[in-house]
């Protein structure tokens, strides 16, 4: 199936629900014919960015990479789906820039209370409890999109409600 190739970035805090997400779209993009490569913490920190941790300049260094993967994900045809935090305005305007017209922002913006509340890993009470240095939206800063493509909070909507969404944004831009 000929396609325009696409980098849709997903950027929010921990546990906002990006990979989540990340993965709903991808399915839907799998059944419609298209090719896709996910990328997150998962199978880039854990690989090709393992000697990067979340000081500042390693989180710089760790979206400049993943922003040079996904383009070249686009020149091999596929559709990207880039989920991790990046944390700052900068980085992600970066990454626009290296990527180019095919770059589409997500912004998965579900509120900090929230995302704290789930604590699906433990990771916030452990960054409250001082175990977790430079946690991003507790002792790290996280710069919310001032303009993104597209916009969800998964505390307002269902998984397949924001799945629907983001597809339906993005339609057009599929071939
Ligand atoms: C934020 C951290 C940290 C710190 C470990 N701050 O919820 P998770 O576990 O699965 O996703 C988080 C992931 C963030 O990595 P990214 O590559 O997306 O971050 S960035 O874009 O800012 O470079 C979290 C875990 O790593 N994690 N320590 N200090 N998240």
């Amino acid at each position: 199936k000929g396609q325009q190739p696409l980098t849709l970035w997903f950027t929010g805090l921990s546990g906002s629900g990006k990979s989540t997400l990340a993965n709903e779209v991808e399915k839907r993009l799998v059944a419609h014919g298209h090719h896709t490569m996910l990328l997150d913490g998962d199978n880039v920190r854990h690989g090709l960015n393992q000697n990067l941790g979340f000081k500042e300049a390693d989180r710089v260094e760790n979206i400049r990479r993943i922003a040079e993967v996904s383009k070249l994900m686009n020149d091999a045809g596929l559709i990207t789906l880039s989920s991790f935090i990046s944390p700052y305005e900068g980085d992600r305007q970066n990454a626009r820039d290296i990527i180019g017209e095919s770059f589409i922002e997500i912004y998965v913006s579900t509120p900090l209370e929230v995302c704290e509340e789930r604590d699906v890993k433990g990771l916030y009470q452990k960054a409250r409890d001082g175990e977790i240095p430079n946690f991003t939206g507790v002792t790290s800063p996280y710069e919310a999109p001032q303009n993104p493509d597209i916009e969800v909070d998964t505390s307002q909507m269902s998984l397949d409600e924001a799945t629907d969404y983001i597809v339906k944004q993005i339609q057009q831009q599929l071939a």
